[in-house]
């Protein structure tokens, strides 16, 4: 029963004004001349490609904006149940081409383009990334976006709208600097200003007790009070005319408070406090997989979680629900413990503001909330210091106690002290201490981890305690990709072969279609096109890393790819050594021998964090080697080595179309998940990696084609060797290992001694990572790798079976199988109510 009638639905948008249905290159021509006249306001003799472009994108932005009122209106009059994902970053990229390509326009702006003397694939370049997250976490939250809308789902994205995005990299005298990303310099046609949608966040301050007839009620008095803004920015989906709604929260002043300082006459301060609002959203943490621990952080994810929570319940009350019936209507996604505060805020509205009894607001809050983990690294896990959640939130930290003693007291019967304080939200050492995971597992009604693997090391280690009490909390979701940025933009060119192939492209909806290329995976000709392809596209990233770094890289070589953000659990170290060893054989052969050899170029991408000294020591020493290895003309057509700077999703959709072969090579159960393995797999590149993260299920859903392992292959295996580090066992020395390193400390790379202690503990066998142990492995792999290489014909095959598995690692699985967790169901707009006829 939707409780409304259709005809209703249909009446509210009739009343909508449509002015950009019509879908015919003449209209857009209309819509792109008359920005260009009236917004960008240019002539003839100024329309440059950045007016054009321009013009362009609010032309989009002008269908963008129909879209989304009519999906708006319509989930409002259907009274869908919603999902809001919650997100401290989202890693959106570029916009323009995914737009015009999901409305399906593209033919009529490639057309109305070309009618005013530019090239759409020369324009969209001029966009600058939206840049708001670190890595895989933020790309996760918007590829879930792109299939949410295109499966026609109610969902909204919250999260920040930071002035400054992930840093610009450059590579300066072979190391990492990093720059602001002022990514709003010219403005973003993608977002819609708000001015109307504003919300009061408070902090610091005191709490008011207050005795009312034997229950006691608490109000929070705010200390410092700022405003969120909210900019929408509308998430088309693919071929549906539903366009979901992300919206970005931006701190400013409020007006009451500076008027306290105004009226003080303390001019000065009043202006360094509006600075304060505004520095909450003015950057983004840079640091993947660690938490920093800083009181601005805090303040970013209760800034989001507050103004989001607000913004939820003012709308579930205009819709004329009452608070009783909140998980009928509402679902929120915690992505990861950032915005684990929310279930606190939840709560906190719901006794002290809206006079709900506080066991009440429990019961509720566990049927709203879902959190997802996205990694087992200790030194993610979130923890904040009791001293500062209390000076900052000191209503909040009073209910974190209260939820804390009233989850202990229902479990203490059945369990003892050890157990009670592996589980407690609070813990002791080495000072008093929040855990947000643990706090978000109590409130919440699922908790999910990111492939297999990582879900199951979730139960049997990392949650243990809380997978005996809740078994029934723990579920997988394996992460996903968007077909529609990530092969059909992306890789134009194998789309169209794979279109033509199938004669169908029902694949960009649904990845399953491409198993029928299975069937091809061994004919000639098909072989050809589909390496012939590749090859195109290697073409234009030896030209883009030409123009980034002036280094001529050869179209034939293996292209042999590791890029993410740099970590040591990633084991870029273990490449960079690889290749080393590979250049000490290259000198050792003779020139008859080398004629054997298959060119190699690996290409290196990622940022460090800016204050993780080791990571950046790695990129350091990629850099110094491969300015000595490329210099070298002896083996300089068998081997290079390229660190593209400044790694980010634009680049990724050069860089993964081009790749022969990628690498994720992680030490087995520390890469959660994983998703640039899926995108690779999904564009014909071939993986060499451990059995770690969603890469077991890569390889168990192509039967092991295209997916070379090696290394130590289980979790327990690695648990028991770092055992035996730890009891000072020795491991057989590893003489390949042994002679990169003597070489590294001989000065073979001119260096000034930098390198040594990377040295010194690996010989020391103080390795965490399980360098030394996979080193041998991991060169047979890459062994491998050649001989599959020499043989073209056995590798054209290899690649086409690999990428017909891939359909498992669709977002539109994964968004499927979050929507039904969540209770929501799809609503497309009646096809009477979007199609111009009918208007
Ligand atoms: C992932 C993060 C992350 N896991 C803290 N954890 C951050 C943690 O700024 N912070 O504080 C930022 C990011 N990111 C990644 O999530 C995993 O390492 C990948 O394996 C996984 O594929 C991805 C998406 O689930």
């Amino acid at each position: 029963d939707l409780g409304v009638e259709p005809q209703h639905a249909m009446d509210a948008l009739w009343a909508t004004q449509q002015t950009y249905t019509a879908r015919n290159q003449g209209a857009v021509r209309q819509q792109i001349i008359h920005h260009l006249e009236h917004t960008v306001a240019c002539s003839r003799f100024d329309m440059t490609p950045k007016n054009t472009m321009t013009a362009a994108a609010l032309s989009l932005r002008d269908r963008l904006i129909e879209y989304l009122n009519d999906s708006n209106v319509y989930f409002t009059a259907m009274s869908a149940k919603r999902a809001y994902y919650m997100s401290i970053e989202f890693l959106i990229g570029r916009s323009f081409s995914n737009a015009v390509n999901n409305m399906r326009l593209e033919s009529e702006f490639r057309g109305v383009l070309a009618e005013l003397g530019t090239r759409m694939e020369e324009i969209v370049q001029l966009e600058h990334d939206a840049g708001l997250g670190n890595g895989g976490l933020g790309r996760l939250a918007a590829c879930y976006l792109d299939s949410m809308a295109t499966l026609n789902y109610p969902v909204w994205g919250y999260g920040i709208r930071y002035k400054y995005g992930m840093f610009r990299q450059e590579i300066i005298n072979k190391r990492q600097r990093e720059f602001p990303d002022f990514w709003l310099a010219e403005g973003t046609p993608w977002e819609i200003e708000r001015n109307d949608v504003l919300y009061a966040v408070g902090f610091y301050g005191v709490v008011e007790r207050t005795d009312t007839g034997g229950v006691d009620k608490y109000k929070w008095h705010a200390a410092q009070t700022v405003c969120a803004k909210a900019y929408d920015t509308p998430v088309p989906g693919y071929d549906t005319t539903t366009c979901l709604n992300l919206r970005l929260w931006s701190s400013q002043p409020s007006e009451e408070f500076d008027l306290v300082s105004f009226n003080k006459g303390d001019y000065a301060s009043a202006i360094a406090s509006r600075q304060e609002a505004e520095a909450i959203t003015s950057v983004l943490y840079p640091d993947d997989s660690t938490h920093a621990g800083l009181e601005l952080r805090l303040k970013q994810q209760y800034f989001f979680s507050s103004a989001s929570l607000q913004d939820i319940l003012a709308r579930f009350v205009q819709e004329g629900h009452a608070f009783d019936d909140l998980p009928d209507f509402v679902a929120i996604q915690l992505n990861d413990t950032h915005p684990t505060i929310s279930v606190v805020e939840l709560i906190r509205l719901l006794v002290d503001v809206h006079g709900m009894p506080f066991e009440a607001a429990l019961s509720i809050s566990r049927r709203v909330f879902f959190f997802t983990n996205h990694t087992v690294l200790p030194e993610a896990l979130e923890r904040w210091p009791v001293s500062l959640m209390a000076a900052l939130l000191p209503r909040h930290m009073q209910l974190i106690y209260d939820i804390n003693w009233e989850f202990l007291e229902s479990i203490r019967a059945d369990h003892d002290e050890d157990f009670l304080r592996a589980v407690s939200i609070i813990g002791e050492h080495p000072e008093k201490h929040v855990r947000m995971a643990n706090l978000a597992i109590v409130m919440s009604g699922a908790v999910n981890g990111v492939a297999e693997l990582h879900t199951s090391i979730l139960k049997s280690r990392t949650f243990k305690q809380f997978h005996e009490l809740y078994p029934e909390k723990f579920c997988n979701k394996t992460n996903g990709i968007t077909s529609r940025r990530w092969l059909k933009v992306a890789n134009p060119q194998l789309s169209a072969l794979i279109t033509k192939k199938l004669g169908t492209d029902a694949w960009v909806k649904d990845l399953s279609v491409l198993r029928q290329l299975e069937e091809f995976a061994d004919e000639r000709g098909f072989q050809q096109e589909w390496m012939a392809v590749k090859r195109l596209n290697k073409d234009r990233l030896a030209a883009h890393i030409q123009r980034l770094t002036g280094i001529e890289v050869c179209p034939q070589a293996l292209f042999d790819v590791h890029v993410k953000r740099i970590h040591e659990y990633k084991r870029q170290l273990l490449n960079i050594l690889s290749v080393i060893y590979r250049y000490i054989i290259l000198k050792r052969m003779s020139p008859e021998q080398r004629e054997n050899v298959v060119p190699r170029c690996t290409i290196f991408g990622g940022k460090s964090a800016a204050a993780y000294a080791r990571a950046k020591l790695i990129i350091n020493l990629i850099n110094v080697v491969a300015s000595v290895v490329n210099e070298d003309k002896e083996t300089r057509c068998w081997l290079t080595v390229v660190f593209l700077p400044d790694y980010n999703v634009s680049l990724a959709e050069i860089i993964i179309p081009a790749t022969d072969m990628s690498q994720h090579i992680s030490t087995t159960g520390t890469e959660a998940s994983g998703t640039s393995n899926m995108k690779f797999v999904l564009n014909s590149a071939l993986i060499l990696g451990t059995l770690d993260g969603a890469t077991i299920e890569i390889n168990e859903e192509s039967d092991g084609h295209g997916v070379i392992t090696f290394g130590i292959s289980t979790e327990a295996e690695v648990e028991e060797i770092r055992a035996g580090y730890a009891q000072g066992e020795q491991e057989e020395n590893c003489v390949e290992l042994d002679s990169v390193l003597a070489e590294i400390a001989d000065g073979l790379f001119r260096d000034e001694g930098q390198f040594q202690p990377i040295v010194d503990e690996l010989s020391g066998r103080n390795d965490y990572y399980l360098i030394y142990r996979d080193f041998e492995d991991y060169l047979r792999g890459q062994q491998r790798v050649d001989s599959l290489y020499r043989d073209q014909v056995k590798w054209a095959s290899e690649a086409i079976r690999l990428t017909a598995s891939v359909a498992k690692f669709s977002s539109d699985r994964a968004a499927t199988e979050y929507a039904d967790m969540w209770g929501i169901s799809a609503f497309p707009l009646p096809t009477s109510l979007c199609e111009e006829e009918n208007r």
